[in-house]
């Protein structure tokens, strides 16, 4: 666990859940399907062979120990749709614990990925499209209750029902549960604990992306620098990642640490006037004039005049997944 995450410990240890359950303890997989759970409906629920499994939307296999599939969809309001998906593992491969996993950015779909993660280390483990498809806000124009089930909604009552589900196939309740969440999922993380601190025993929130409105505007005054007049950019990827890779390079080490990651972008000052290119070239190592005065305008806007890292705080999930394995300075397994 590196030192960006926050780690919550909910007080209490035993879940408030009130549901009522029909089906016997030890339900065997293909019968979960008749569990009955108010505003819950089980759409399906089969067994998962060990070996490959492609999940919906994707053109590339996982590989997955064995493990019990359970598609659901949760209506606590009339005008809710919340689908969510649990995994469970063989008893004789289960941990005895439960992970729920959070999302990313605005995305209505399964984490399907974070859950294999989960499984794979003998978590149960569940996750939701938090109540809509797609990655944009235009679900929630008129219609109220999806944003509710999108800003907290959709993870505690994906959380609840999994409990009960997990219970009815293992025949007792989970251990311990836990939530694990990145931007969009460091917002879930935070509105669990303060708004469902029964849910989860312990809560890793990286990366909290829980100031949106911030973040948006934040977003849109990056795209604005970046781009022209007529809306084309002005920099090329392979330029933009000459000025990641120049301004890490500058500091890095300002956190006392070099693992290619800038602790703390306030403290950085960077100037991208030393990527100036000669007068009149226009090289990939350079930047030109205007270049250099757009990424002015990006980093004084994001981390200086706002005073606010809250739109910075997403992208460091990403530099999570495509930085090379660092060594932990505090290690901490759930
Ligand atoms: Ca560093």
């Amino acid at each position: 666990m590196t030192r960006r995450f926050v780690v919550a410990i909910a007080a209490a240890s035993v879940p408030v859940l009130t549901v009522a359950l029909t089906a016997a303890p030890g339900t065997d997989c293909a019968s979960l399907a008749t569990l009955t759970i108010p505003n819950v409906t089980i759409n399906a629920s089969r067994p998962v062979a060990a070996g490959a499994f492609t999940a919906p939307g994707s053109q590339t296999a996982m590989t997955l120990p064995e493990f019990c599939r359970v598609e659901a969809t949760a209506r606590p309001t009339s005008d809710s749709d919340i689908k969510f998906e649990v995994w469970i593992p063989p008893a004789d491969k289960w941990n005895g614990k439960f992970q729920g996993v959070g999302n990313g950015g605005y995305q209505g779909s399964i984490s399907y990925a974070a859950m294999a993660n989960a499984l794979r280390r003998g978590y149960a483990t569940a996750s939701t499209d938090t109540g809509h498809t797609g990655d944009d806000m235009k679900f929630g124009q008129g219609h109220p209750e999806k944003l509710i089930d999108y800003g907290h909604r959709a993870v505690h009552v994906m959380t609840e029902s999994s409990k009960l589900i997990i219970r009815n196939a293992a025949g007792r309740f989970a251990d311990k549960s836990y939530f694990v969440g990145c931007s969009a999922g460091g917002h879930q993380a935070l509105s669990e604990a303060q708004r469902y601190p029964d849910d989860y025993d312990g809560i890793v929130a990286g990366d909290p992306a829980a100031n949106r409105i911030r973040q948006t505007f934040g977003f849109l005054s990056s795209w604005i620098a970046t781009h022209a007049a007529d809306g084309k950019p002005l920099f090329s990827q392979a330029k933009l990642g000459l000025l990641t890779k120049s301004a890490v390079e500058a500091c890095d080490g300002i956190d006392g640490l070099k693992d290619g990651i800038i602790d703390d972008p306030r403290r950085c000052n960077f100037d991208p006037a030393k990527l100036a290119c000669a007068a009149g070239a226009d090289e990939p190592a350079c930047l030109t004039p205007p270049q250099v005065e757009a990424a002015k305008k990006m980093l004084v806007a994001r981390y200086k005049g706002t005073g606010s890292i809250d739109e910075a705080a997403s992208f460091s999930c990403l530099a999570d997944l495509v930085a090379p394995p660092r060594k932990a300075t505090t290690s901490a397994k759930p």
